[in-house]
Parts: C-alpha cells; structure tokens; sequence
C-alpha cells in the first residue's frame, strides 16, 4: 500500500481522453466541488465516502470499469431514468450515468446543433467532442430514448461517433402504450444479450431487481430522514447521493448509503441537523441535475435555507419507486419491470398530473415552506409544465419560485438575488 496518488493519465490515454483538456476539466471540477461541499458545516460522518467517490470519479472508478471490460465486461452508458438498470445487470452489464452536467466545448457543440439547445444536451455533446468524459469512452454502447425533441435527434448525431442505440418511449400511459413499452423493454433485453453474450433468466433478473431495488430503498431511507426538522442532511449532500447512484459499484454504494441512512436516522433523533431547527425548507423540481452541477441547490443553501427534498430525475423520481419482487416467471418480471418503468413521471408524458401531484404531496410530506421549481433553459416541456405546477403548489397554500437557467455561471449572482427574496417572504 502507498499514499502515492495513482497517475490514471495512461489509463485515460488508453480511452482516448483529451488530457489536457480532461485535465483542465478535472481541476474544474475540483474546485467547485470545495467551494459548494467542502465548506459546508455539520456534514454528517458517512459523506466521507462520497468525497472520496468525487476524488476518485475520473479515477478508482473508470479503473473499475476498465478491469471490468478486460475481463469481457460490457458497460452501457444512459442519459435517462427510462432505461432499465435492472435488465443491464440480468445481463451481466454494468450501467453508468454519463457526463452532462457542465460546460464543455460548446463552440464545437454549436456548430452542429442549435444554440437554443438545452444545456444538457449541449453538456453531453461537449463532453463527447471535446473527449473529455471517460465514462462515455468506457461505454460498449449508449443507450439513448425518445424522451424529448432535442435527446431524440442527438441521439442521431452522437450515433455517428459512438455505439448508440435508443428506445422508444410512448408520450402517453395508456393500456396500448405500456403495451407497446413492454415491447420495447424486450428488445433492450434482446440488445442486452446480444452485446453481453449473456442470457437474461429469472434468476439473473430476480437478483438484479432486488440489488437495484436495496439501492433505491437506501436512498429512499436518506430522503426519509430529510424530514426531520432540522434536517440531518444538506440538500446538496443528498443530492450528490443521487447523483453518484447512476455511476457507483451497486452493492458497495448500497451498503455505504445504508450507513449514511444510520447516522441520519441517528442524527434526526438526536435532533442534529446541519441547520438550526426552523431554518426555511425547500422543495426542488424541475428538471434533473447532473454531475457536477450543484447550481441552484448552492445558491439556496448558501442563502440559509436547507433543500430538504428534489422531485426530480436526480430525487424522488428515481428512487420512490420499486420493482415488485413477487415475479416467479421472466415474463412477469420483465413486465414488472417495465411497468415500474412507465410510472415515472417525466415532463415527456401528456398529461403528466403525477408529478405535480407529487410535488404537492412531498412538499407537505418535507415539511417544505416553498418551492423552487427549476427549469433548463430551451426545455420546452419543463418551463410549459411549470405553469401547472405553479397553480398545484399556490393552491395548497406555498409560495413557489419559478427559476429559468443553464449550466453557467454568469446569473448566479442574478439567482442568488432572487431567492434571498424569495427565503425572506417564506
Ligand atoms: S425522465 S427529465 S432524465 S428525459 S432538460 S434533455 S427533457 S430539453 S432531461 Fe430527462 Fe429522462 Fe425525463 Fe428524467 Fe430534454 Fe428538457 Fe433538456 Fe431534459
């Protein structure tokens, strides 16, 4: 054993990686990860794990992967809670989250789709051109969806520079389109198959479904504990939690956020928090947070109030649901899956009244005084939504924000105005 840090730059080489680029990335990131996490006071115990996840997330974990594919394992890279981890992992798979939550390269992003794009398309795009993201150079193949206009068609134009195959999601939920679903999740299991060489049995499934259902029940205990006043957990910390589930080994991220969970449930007991008792609660919606942007949860805490829950892709959203566990046969189980699948409720679907159902019910559930509802710039379907979710939220007696923005840096100052306004009326 040595201290020695771990050169990981041939290993990116080996990927492909832009290293003087990747490297001015990394020291980005580096530092927006101190300035928004490392400063923080009270941080519980077990988010020790997590910083060292975020030291190692370019490193120990793309190692990870590597040794992983030496030995004849596939990686399937996503963008989207749509795509089943479970059916990945029946085959023998490993899924990982890909980079999409920063700036990168956008001048070379532009000159091949729109300006007006949102910034997580743009993100992802940038990543890939640039070669800065090593998670998308590890991935055997991406798999995209046809969630909104702008994903659908950069799909076709990432699909001209790496492995990418997508699946069709029906914009209704209907009998006939969670038919149609369960179809489609059939063909990922042939896909998954085909690039895996593995075979997807009930037992295979059976496991994956309840390895990736003690993920989502652990994260499920951290949100729980969120609603405690005062809270034990800053809402940047628990969404970071989030954010690293799309990347990290299943069982070890389980088993430590389990431990999280512990001290937490220990903390709220206690009547810890990293708070005092009475500071102002926050709910965030809106669209999903990726890796490493920790923006709008920044601005708020930094203005004194606590986020306390995320109704989101990177939040509830992925883990308030669960694959039921009685399935006997394959076919029970993959529909269970896809049915488990089709419940979640993205902006993409019309109507869409359970998300802003559960924004309200989670508001009361977190004890939230008001709402923040968040929206990328240039996404249509979440700043159209919001308007509904505006009304929702006003009539169940909160006070909600509306926040239009993208992944730079430039209107924080703007932002932080805003919501200190926003906290003193609460
Ligand atoms: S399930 S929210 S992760 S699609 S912000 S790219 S919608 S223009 S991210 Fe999403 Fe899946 Fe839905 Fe969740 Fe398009 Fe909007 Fe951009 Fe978006």
């Amino acid at each position: 054993m040595t201290d020695q840090p771990v050169d990981y730059h041939p290993m990116w080489e080996e990927l492909g990686l832009d290293l003087p680029s990747h490297d001015a990335l990394l020291t980005a990131v580096g530092q927006l990860f101190g300035d928004a996490y490392l400063t923080q006071e009270n941080r519980p115990k077990g988010m020790d794990y997590l910083n060292f996840v975020m030291s190692e997330v370019h490193g120990l974990r793309i190692k990870e992967l590597d040794d992983f594919r030496k030995q004849g394992g596939k990686v399937f890279g996503t963008f989207c809670l749509y795509v089943p981890e479970e059916i990945i992992r029946a085959a023998g798979g490993w899924s990982v989250g890909l980079c999409a939550g920063a700036e990168f390269a956008y001048d070379q992003v532009e000159q091949i789709m729109p300006r007006n794009t949102c910034s997580l398309i743009k993100s992802f795009m940038g990543f890939k051109l640039a070669k800065v993201c090593p998670y998308i150079e590890s991935a055997d193949l991406v798999i995209g969806e046809t969630t909104c206009d702008g994903k659908k068609k950069a799909y076709e134009l990432l699909g001209e520079i790496h492995n990418t195959w997508v699946m069709e999601l029906p914009q209704m939920k209907r009998p006939e389109d969670l038919a149609m679903w369960k179809a489609e999740v059939r063909e990922l299991v042939k896909k998954a198959e085909e690039v895996t060489g593995n075979t997807i049995t009930a037992d295979s499934l059976r496991a994956a479904i309840k390895e990736v259902n003690d993920k989502r029940r652990a994260l499920q205990r951290i949100a729980a504990a969120s609603a405690a006043d005062p809270s034990p957990i800053s809402g940047k910390d628990r969404l970071l939690a989030t954010q690293v589930a799309f990347y990290d080994d299943v069982p070890r991220f389980t088993q430590m956020m389990n431990a999280l969970a512990d001290e937490l449930e220990a903390r709220a007991g206690a009547g810890e928090g990293v708070a005092p008792r009475g500071t102002k609660r926050v709910l965030v919606t809106g669209t999903p947070m990726a890796l490493p942007n920790w923006k709008i949860h920044d601005i708020i805490e930094k203005a004194g109030a606590v986020v306390v829950a995320e109704e989101m892709c990177t939040g509830s959203r992925y883990y308030q649901d669960l694959v039921p566990e009685d399935g006997t046969t394959l076919d029970e189980m993959i529909d269970a899956v896809a049915e488990k699948y089709l419940d979640i409720n993205c902006a993409c679907f019309t109507p869409n009244q359970g998300r802003i159902d559960d924004v309200v019910r989670m508001a009361k559930e977190y004890g939230a005084d008001g709402v923040i509802d968040l929206s990328l710039q240039f996404c249509g379907l979440y700043e159209m939504e919001s308007h509904g979710v505006e009304a929702a939220v006003r009539e169940a007696g909160l006070p909600v924000l509306k926040i239009t923005t993208d992944y730079s840096m430039e209107d924080v100052g703007q932002l932080s105005t805003r919501v200190e306004a926003f906290l003193e009326m609460l």
